[in-house]
């Protein structure tokens, strides 16, 4: 049966992935909330906006009277994507990351709660486990050790969803995944900038040793697993998500210059994050077991789609690496 499902954040990376995938398989209504922060842009969905399915609604999910202009209609399942997802930025400034990934978390409940909405995913990370050393990996159980006001402030929210799950029988589930990549990427992560900031021939920034540890996999696979946890996951439960892919930052780097045939002295060590994560690793054993999940992407394969994509989109991050971004890489690279 057709549901209507609120995604918000669907202007984002993965919230415009996860919008195409759904109206790709489904027949289902889909409401998107975004606010349309800096890392929002609506050109993102812009061929669907004519598609009967769909419906754009601008708004802040901290702002408790957005949400009512949503939910006026019913609602059967949340997907919250909203978020301040950039841990450099979250150094910077980490007022707006408490103000939208924890009381903005904090009003989706709540609403949801008043709503009697059916499935209310929370969308998070494994950055709420903190790092790892050389070896292990995280799993559902490890214990919460956020190390960066981004990654607390999602650890809260995710506390603050179990809670809801506990305390009134909510049926809330968190989805825990690793580093994504893939197209729509906003170009201040890491493969996106590398691979822009090589396409202009700019310096690419990279931290420490470069020797940091992510566990990476494509934003469809993200989106499939998502899809899988919303249809067959259970009540109050955590899933992590990952495609058992990790790689340093500087082979990551130097991928994207070997398919660029760009050359290695673009690189430039820089200096370290603040308290930046060794390593992060992803246990999936739980989604692959009980609920069947099997990522599909090849990262080699991936990566080079990745690149191509950007290749072919140049006018899209063009566009976006002007003016605020000019200024925001100036404060975060320029001292550095
Ligand atoms: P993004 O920064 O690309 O997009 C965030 C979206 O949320 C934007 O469209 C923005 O306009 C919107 N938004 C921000 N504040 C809002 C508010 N107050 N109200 C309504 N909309 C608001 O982020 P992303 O990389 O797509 O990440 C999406 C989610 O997935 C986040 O919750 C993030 O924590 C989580 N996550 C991301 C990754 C990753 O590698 N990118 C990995 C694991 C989990
Ligand atoms: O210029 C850079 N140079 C560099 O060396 C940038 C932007 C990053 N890095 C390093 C830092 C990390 O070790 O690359 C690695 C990846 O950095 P980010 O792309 O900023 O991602 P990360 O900090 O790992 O967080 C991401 O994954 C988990 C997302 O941004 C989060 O939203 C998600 O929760």
């Amino acid at each position: 049966m057709a549901e209507t499902v609120l995604v918000t954040g669907g202007c984002g990376f993965i919230g415009t992935n996860f919008v195409r995938h759904m109206l790709e398989k489904y027949d289902h209504h889909i409401i998107n909330l975004d606010k349309l922060t800096y890392a929002g842009d609506l050109e993102n969905l812009q061929d669907i906006e004519r598609d009967g399915r769909y419906t754009f609604v601008r708004g802040d999910i901290a702002v408790a009277a957005d949400l009512e202009r949503v939910f006026y209609r019913p609602i059967d399942v949340i997907v919250n994507f909203a978020a301040e997802s950039h841990v450099d930025r979250s150094i910077i400034d980490p007022d707006t990351f408490i103000r939208t990934n924890i009381n903005g978390t904090f009003n989706l409940l709540e609403m949801a709660r008043k709503k009697k909405v059916k499935r209310f995913i929370q969308i998070s990370t494994d950055e709420v486990y903190g790092s790892l050393g050389s070896h292990g990996a995280f799993r559902e159980d490890t214990p919460l050790a956020p190390n960066s006001p981004y990654s607390a402030s999602k650890t809260s929210a995710d506390i603050l969803a179990m809670a809801y799950f506990k305390t009134y029988g909510m049926p809330v589930l968190i989805t825990r995944c690793s580093n994504n990549y893939g197209p729509y990427q906003f170009p201040e992560k890491l493969i996106p900038l590398m691979i822009t900031n090589a396409l202009a021939d700019i310096e690419l920034p990279v931290y420490g040793d470069g020797l940091n540890v992510r566990d990476w996999i494509h934003v469809k696979d993200h989106c499939a697993a998502i899809d899988l946890v919303l249809r067959k996951g259970e009540d109050g439960n955590i899933y992590n998500i990952g495609a058992g892919n990790e790689q340093t930052n500087i082979e990551i780097v130097r991928l994207v210059l070997e398919i660029l045939g760009k050359p290695g002295s673009l690189i430039r060590f820089v200096k370290d994050r603040p308290g930046h994560d060794r390593r992060y690793a992803i246990d999936s054993g739980k989604i692959t077991g009980s609920l069947g999940f099997r990522p599909s992407v090849d990262f080699a394969e991936g990566m080079r789609q990745t690149v191509q994509w950007y290749v072919e989109n140049k006018g899209w991050w063009e566009r976006i690496k002007t003016g605020a971004y000019l200024d925001y890489y100036e404060k975060m690279y320029g001292n550095r």
